[in-house]
């Protein structure tokens, strides 16, 4: 484990090696797929067209309304790490728009969960993430395996900009390498699960609307403030290798108390395997 960072591995965390994606893919080249290995990233310049991105932003805006007509009502608007004033987070658009559901499942991240995690994908996770105009909190440094513990630990995020994302309005920042050692131990604060702080090496990646940044669910990243005027828009995509069981408990108590297999017919679909 990389005590440079002050990283310890998750209590849950035994035995865990990285699996090489060699070759070529489908979408995925030899250079990504090393930067994947090795960087735990890539960016995806410009994966989505614009008419699609405007597609996008349209059909999550009332998914993200009634997010913040909910933050209105709770104390300081504020519900764990989402707040009027600084993040909302819209839980599983493709749930229930079409144009959200085609775009989980379209060829391009067929591709990609097929050429990253292998032959039998499916949608485990989707989340819009709308950092607010002069937000008041950043996202701490977490991995995504961090926060729900998932069996098998490597899956695959997608990070859609739907607007530039710039360092000055809160794009992903990424600590390269950490992923290869597996999932490591996150304290829980009032603003999120958190595995380290400010960390050495870590990378910004600004991309403009369209592009995506492709990361392991085991790479740390992290977003700053959001200090312009604009909304920072972002569509976050996960997909598991089929059969992948979320496992339940406290890490800290002892041994999981339950693993529940990731299938929901409502929201995680099985990826297109053609
Ligand atoms: O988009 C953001 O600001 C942070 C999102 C994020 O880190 C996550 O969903 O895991």
């Amino acid at each position: 484990m990389n005590k440079s960072h002050g990283l310890s591995p998750h209590p849950w965390n035994r035995g865990f090696t990285w699996r090489d994606h060699a070759g070529a893919g489908r979408i995925v080249t030899p250079e990504q797929a090393r930067a994947y290995d090795e960087q735990g990233y890539f960016v995806l310049e410009h994966a989505v067209d614009p008419v699609t991105i405007a597609a996008l932003v349209d059909a999550i805006e009332p998914f993200d309304r009634e997010v913040m007509d909910f933050l209105a009502t709770q104390p300081d608007g504020r519900f764990s790490i989402a707040g009027v004033d600084t993040v909302s987070i819209a839980l599983h658009p493709a749930s229930r728009s079409a144009v959200c559901r085609d775009f989980c499942t379209s060829e391009l991240m067929a591709d990609l969960g097929h050429d990253l995690i292998g032959p039998d994908v499916r949608l485990y996770w989707d989340q819009a993430v709308y950092k607010k105009s002069h937000s008041a909190e950043p996202v701490l440094w977490h991995q995504d395996n961090g926060y729900t513990y998932v069996e098998p630990q490597a899956y695959l995020t997608v990070w859609v900009a739907l607007t530039d994302a710039t360092p000055d309005n809160g794009c992903i920042s990424v600590l390269p390498g950490v992923h290869r050692t597996g999932t490591v131990a996150h304290r829980n604060t009032p603003i999120g699960f958190e595995c380290c702080v400010d960390p050495e090496g870590a990378v910004e990646v600004p991309v403009q609307a369209g592009s995506a940044v492709v990361f392991s669910s085991l790479t740390p990243h992290a977003t700053g403030y959001n200090r312009t005027d604009e909304v920072r828009k972002a569509y976050i995509v996960q997909y598991a290798p089929e059969g992948a069981v979320a496992l339940h408990g406290d890490p800290d108590a002892g041994p999981p108390t339950a693993r529940v297999v990731q299938d929901d017919p409502r929201r995680q679909f099985l990826m297109p395997v053609d």
